[in-house]
């Protein structure tokens, strides 16, 4: 081994370390629960007074102009007034239905359930928490890495019209990953109602329809009794496998109008169905192919909605002793677990004589460019039980041998138990044998990873591998979560990085559709932060500069999380893009940056982020900084709050 690469080793989890037992835990619980974090960073605290912790603050503001707040603006309520409102009925629906975030970005055509929200369901027991965000983008983002983290949806209330329209791509991100979005969206259905010109810019008879082909389910429910069944059945939808963003366009006269308590319909509970499980005789056959396999193969993609789904799926693998290959859609299995293929995949399922698909979006490409012929193809996948037209997320047609229109995670506990029945206990030390196998070839694929990584450890731009490397140093002994799905790093972190639990990784943005991470990432820390947990991202510059304003959100909800600003000066992936059309046609590689860098002017993301009130380091330039750099913005989130740190690192 080289000598970066055997210090590679040590940063990387070779060496035989004790993780050291600091804990966080008190500290960043105190943030979840919304304690004062007195103690800021020097940077912070000398670019202004330091902030106290989030709470509401009344600040006295001039009277609005009419054309913005509209004529007839309702008398204020005398102290002590009793008088309820639809809205304030739609907040307890959703708060008895588990709803206890909301992220917005205000408009007035959700005022009723806005202000219901800030007076009453953030004032009464259990809590709940409006999160303030500069973009409905960055909203819906925040909901999507918040539901992956958390396990469970949240809410996201939107301005009609411009304010969908902002979502929409981020909808279409929480479409394509599969994850539970509860979307509310104001409607200023009556025209006579429509008091000012912007009212009436802002108003659209079936918003809904702008998503309706990538939302699992829209209503616009016109009464207080049908917002209770409707918000039940979204939710209901919502978390049903294939789990998707769901939709209501709430009525501004329904939330604005007041409500008689004696006339408020009964609360109504969440009722989920268990997930469809594929069919007996199905799973028995497959689990008759899998247990005569020589050289089985699972592939999982979106399987682990929980943390059952990889428990499941080690149960399985472990049972068959069979090669894994992740597609990385969610944390479905242990990066350093010996039958982890993922590095090796090539030869696992070009040797591969059954191979199970779990959850994939995408069997064709595997199916035609990494299979033998032969080889058996095996399906399990929700996505064959609900798919729409229109948008084309559901990838080309695979012809497979057996398919389960089932829930793959809630299929395993069955397939395992007839595996189990039907292992040859004869052929024991077969599966033992092959075991061994594949755990050497994991083995011999770490040591690879290690010694790649450290090829170019001293160079400008720094290595992806080397900031992978050295974050990882600093954040293994503790209870890391990586948010990010380092596509774009070379994956150096599932190659190198040892991720055991199911929630130190949520998989990607679903559509690639880029201004994700920022706002997921600052959402899932959210969900992190209650347990203590040290969350990071590593994301693009061409990535942020979509969604800054996510920044603000962390600084403000005082979110822990360190952002790593893999700053390559622009949009690379589209850089080859052209240079390879260039080159294609014979034109020459030097005009491909056109259009694709962003280096005049080079952008300052410490500077952007401190200007958004989150610690930041760099630009980082020297490798030999690198380490000094993480420290000090580690110790920062160590504290409960944001850091960025932006390293000047080679494109990929
Ligand atoms: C909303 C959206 N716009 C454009 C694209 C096309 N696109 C794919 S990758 C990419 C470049 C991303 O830049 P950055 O995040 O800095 O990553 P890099 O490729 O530079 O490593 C772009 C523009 C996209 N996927 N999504």
């Amino acid at each position: 081994m080289s000598e970066p690469a055997k210090s590679l080793a040590n940063l990387t989890g070779a060496a035989d370390r004790q993780a050291e037992g600091l804990s966080r835990r008190t500290i960043l619980n105190g943030v979840a629960a919304g304690t004062t974090v007195a103690c800021l960073a020097p940077s912070i605290s000398a670019a202004g007074p330091v902030r106290e912790a989030h709470k509401p603050v009344s600040v006295p503001l001039p009277p609005s102009r009419e054309s913005e707040c509209g004529p007839s603006r309702p008398a204020p309520p005398k102290r002590g007034n009793q008088q309820r409102y639809g809205s304030d009925y739609m907040i307890d629906v959703m708060r008895n239905l588990g709803i206890r975030v909301i992220a917005a970005n205000p408009g007035t055509t959700f005022k009723g359930l806005h202000e219901s929200l800030v007076n009453h369901g953030m004032t009464t027991e259990p809590a709940m928490d409006l999160v303030t965000v500069t973009h409905e983008e960055i909203s819906v983002a925040f909901a999507h890495g918040y539901a992956k983290a958390a396990g469970e949806p949240m809410g996201v209330f939107l301005h009609s019209a411009v304010g969908l329209q902002h979502a929409a791509m981020a909808i279409y991100n929480a479409w394509c990953d599969r994850v539970p979005v509860f979307c509310v969206v104001g409607a200023k259905l009556d025209s006579a109602r429509r008091g000012y010109p912007v009212e009436w810019l802002h108003s659209v008879n079936d918003g809904a329809a702008l998503v309706r082909d990538f939302t699992k389910w829209d209503d616009q429910p016109a009464s207080l009794v049908n917002f209770a069944e409707s918000a039940a059945r979204a939710l209901r939808f919502a978390q049903t496998p294939p789990h998707g963003p769901v939709l209501l366009a709430v009525p501004a006269t329904l939330q604005e109008d007041p409500a008689e308590p004696q006339a408020m319909p009964p609360l109504p509970t969440l009722s989920l169905p268990r997930s469809p499980a594929g069919d007996p005789e199905g799973v028995e056959r497959m689990a008759t192919m899998l247990a005569q396999a020589g050289s089985p193969v699972l592939i999982a993609d979106r399987l682990a909605r929980s943390p059952k789904g990889m428990e499941r799926l080690v149960r399985l693998a472990e049972l068959l002793q069979a090669s894994v290959v992740d597609l990385g859609g969610r944390m479905n299995f242990p990066w350093r677990h010996p039958l982890n293929q993922t590095a090796n995949q090539d030869v696992a399922l070009g040797e591969a004589d059954v191979v199970l698909g779990l959850e994939l979006t995408d069997f064709w490409a595997i199916s035609t460019h990494q299979l033998a012929a032969s080889a058996k193809r095996l399906s399990i996948t929700s996505l064959d039980l609900f798919m729409k037209a229109n948008y084309q997320d559901f990838q080309r047609y695979t012809p497979v041998d057996l398919a389960l229109a089932a829930d793959a995670e809630d299929t395993l506990p069955a397939l395992i138990e007839a595996v189990e029945r039907q292992l040859d206990p004869k052929q024991a030390d077969r599966r033992r044998q092959r075991g061994e196998r594949l755990a050497e070839a994991h083995r011999e694929a770490l040591d690879r990873a290690r010694e790649a990584a450290a090829i170019g450890w001293d160079n400008e731009p720094i290595t992806t591998g080397r900031l992978c490397a050295e974050l990882y140093d600093q954040i293994r002994a503790e209870d890391w979560c990586l948010l990010s799905s380092a596509i774009f790093q070379q994956f150096w972190p599932q190659q190198l990085w040892d991720a055991r639990h199911h929630y130190q990784y949520i998989g990607d943005s679903g559509a690639y559709g880029l201004g994700y991470l920022p706002g997921a990432s600052v959402g899932a820390a959210y969900a992190h932060a209650r347990h203590g947990r040290l969350a990071v991202a590593i994301g693009g510059d061409g990535d942020l500069m979509y969604a800054p304003g996510a920044l603000w959100t962390a600084a403000h909800h005082r979110i822990p999380l360190l952002y790593v600003v893999h700053n390559n000066g622009g949009y690379h992936q589209e850089t080859m893009v052209i240079q390879w059309l260039a080159a294609l046609r014979e034109r020459g590689l030097n005009r491909g940056q056109v259009g694709n860098v962003l280096l005049d002017p080079l952008i300052d993301f410490a500077l952007l982020a401190r200007s958004l009130g989150v610690h930041a380091e760099g630009p980082v330039k020297k490798p030999g900084d690198l380490k000094e750099a993480i420290a000090r913005a580690l110790a920062v989130v160590r504290k409960g709050l944001p850091a960025l740190i932006d390293v000047h690192a080679e494109a990929r």
